[in-house]
């Protein structure tokens, strides 16, 4: 197969958009895509510090690979969360360190268990009735919050695909947890000025396309999933629509751009964005609903 834009041999074909492309041409449509996405949903500027919350996963790291090669000013948080006796923890921090030292980028690292006292796992089996994904979204939302505010962060970037969007959508659907439907979004605005602006710039590329992008960057990344996302659902709503994707190419972005599109034109949902309270939690000081200590501050109680 070759190459649509330039004749040498292709070494992806993307289905969903009749494309296939060589190494060079694939490598330089990523960054275009995502610049178009920042465009489109004015994430940032040039001028803006943007934090990139990084996993050690391909996804994070080619985020922040390409917004370095798109010239945008963007550093690293890593938090290491004391997963599987600091095993898996440790690596991702590794590939983590590999990266920051390859592209000469700045980065931070957040270990919980010097912190805090205690790893993930330790604390969520102290709390019984959380589950552990459900603690470590909670710590890691307030660390990210955190550490972006007091670093003078606007912004703060993640690297969900259009995978991770359509399958949490559909989780979501199947519920019509309207709540979340409503605040499902590429770029959630700081609605207060301790919260900073969350924007997700792939959400029109494809996990597969992201390995791609990986790979073909030497981007040496964790290939391991967290072994506490083994059963999650969301791998489950993923498998399925893979399914539907490999006899419909183009399902999973269609059904998740168009989701946004008939959202953000009203025709979906009553004008669901109800102005939350925000009050500041009496010890961390940071944006909660909840009278007294926020969530995140009750846990460490
Ligand atoms: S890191 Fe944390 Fe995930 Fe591992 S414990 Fe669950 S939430 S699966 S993105
Ligand atoms: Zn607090």
């Amino acid at each position: 197969m070759k190459c649509r834009k330039c004749g040498q041999t292709a070494v992806i074909n993307m289905r969903q958009h009749r494309l296939a492309l060589c190494q060079n041409c694939f490598l330089d449509w990523v960054p275009e895509q995502v610049q178009r996405v920042i465009e489109k949903f004015h994430m940032f500027g040039p001028e803006e510090r943007v934090l990139v919350a990084v996993s050690g996963g391909k996804d994070s790291l080619a985020l922040w690979d390409i917004l370095l090669r798109l010239g945008y000013q963007a550093e690293g948080l890593y938090i290491h969360l004391g997963i599987a006796n600091g095993g898996y923890s440790d690596v991702s921090q590794q590939k983590v360190e590999a990266f920051a030292a390859s592209r000469g980028a700045g980065f931070r690292v957040v270990k919980v268990l010097q912190e805090y006292g205690q790893t993930i796992p330790q604390v969520s089996r102290r709390k019984r009735g959380r589950s552990t994904c459900g603690t470590c979204g909670l710590v890691k939302r307030h660390v990210l919050n955190q550490v972006a505010g007091e670093g003078g962060y606007t912004v703060l970037a993640t690297g969900h695909n259009v995978d991770d969007e359509a399958a949490v959508l559909f989780q979501n659907a199947l519920r019509w947890a309207t709540g979340y439907l409503a605040r499902q979004a590429p770029v959630l605005p700081a609605s207060h000025p301790k919260l900073v602006r969350k924007v997700k710039p792939l959400i029109r590329l494809y996990e597969r396309e992201m390995a791609a992008y990986a790979l073909l960057c030497g981007i040496d990344y964790i290939y391991e999933e967290c072994p506490y996302s083994r059963g999650a659902t969301t791998l489950f709503y993923k498998e399925l629509l893979n399914q539907l994707e490999e006899s419909s190419p183009g399902a999973k972005q269609s059904f998740y751009l168009s989701f946004l599109q008939a959202r953000d034109q009203g025709r979906l949902l009553p004008a669901e964005a109800r102005e939350v309270e925000l009050g500041e939690c009496q010890q961390c000081g940071q944006p909660t609903t909840a009278p007294g200590l926020c969530a995140f501050c009750r846990l460490w109680a």
